[in-house]
């Protein structure tokens, strides 16, 4: 027997279960909310074409236009000046093998429930390796923070008078996933770097430093509170949007069911 073929018999046993970390897409899912002086990011918006009637009588479906970052989404190396030149950092031209990867998922929920701006440190990620075993080169560090049981965009954007606060790593947080050589990062929150990080130097560490280094990066994200620290599989194909930045997605993990 191949590994496939127990895992084919394991997903129909049920011993291996399919959890959905990807939020519903609607209208209202909020998108992130950038200094005046930006350009802004539409979420979604629909259109209906048909509905079985007379402008298609046998089918129903819609125009949709949106962001590419809206919901849960995917960055891929190009999103950001540091990774515009490297090579496979669009979202057509990643290589496949890297949509499939083991998660660690790092779990700051009851920090977070103290304090909404919390960073993850390099003291944070040794203090959880030496609990949980280390983070292989390869793998995605999921951030859980139970972020996504924020209800509607003010509780989810958490917009204050100096700006946005929601946690995410520090500087010195990237540089040491970085060392340990990690696929993508993968938040709860609407991006992968912190409220405050448009303040830090560099600004935007996840965004500058990861895709610097052509790793990926998944916002918006679910039902993190759903997986083990370590053992699951990641599934995170974007669509293959020529030159795309990132795209929504449907982001599945493989679990073993305790
Ligand atoms: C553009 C500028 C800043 C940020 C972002 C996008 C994101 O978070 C994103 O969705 O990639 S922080
Ligand atoms: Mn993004």
């Amino acid at each position: 027997m191949s590994s496939l073929s127990n895992l084919i018999n394991d997903l129909a046993t049920g011993k291996v279960k399919v959890v959905d970390l990807t939020q519903a897409l609607a209208p209202d899912t909020p998108v992130i909310a950038l200094p005046d002086m930006f350009a802004q990011s539409p979420g979604l918006s629909v259109e209906q074409i048909s509905l079985y009637d007379d402008k298609g009588p046998a089918w129903y479906w819609n125009t949709i236009r949106l962001g590419e970052h809206t919901g849960t989404h995917f960055d891929a190396p190009i999103h950001w000046i540091t990774g515009k030149d490297l090579a496979h950092n669009a979202t057509d031209t990643i290589e496949p093998a890297k949509l499939v990867a083991p998660a660690n998922v790092i779990d700051i929920s009851s920090e977070v429930a103290k304090d909404e701006g919390f960073l993850l440190t390099p003291e944070g990620i040794e203090a959880w390796e030496k609990e949980h075993g280390k983070i292989e080169a390869g793998s995605w560090v999921l951030l859980r923070s139970d972020w996504s049981k924020r209800q509607g965009r003010e509780a989810f954007l958490n917009l204050k008078e100096n700006g946005p606060v929601s946690p995410g790593p520090s500087v010195a947080g990237v540089k040491a996933l970085l060392e340990r050589n990690i696929i993508g990062f993968g938040t709860e929150c609407v991006g992968t770097d912190a409220g405050a990080a448009g303040g830090f130097d560099p600004a935007f560490p996840a965004h500058t430093l990861f895709h610097g280094a052509g790793k990926f990066g998944l916002a918006s994200l679910a039902n993190l509170d759903k997986l083990p620290a370590k053992g699951s599989l990641l599934i995170t194909p974007p669509l293959k949007l020529v030159n795309g930045s990132g795209s929504p997605l449907r982001v599945l993990a493989l679990v073993v069911s305790s």
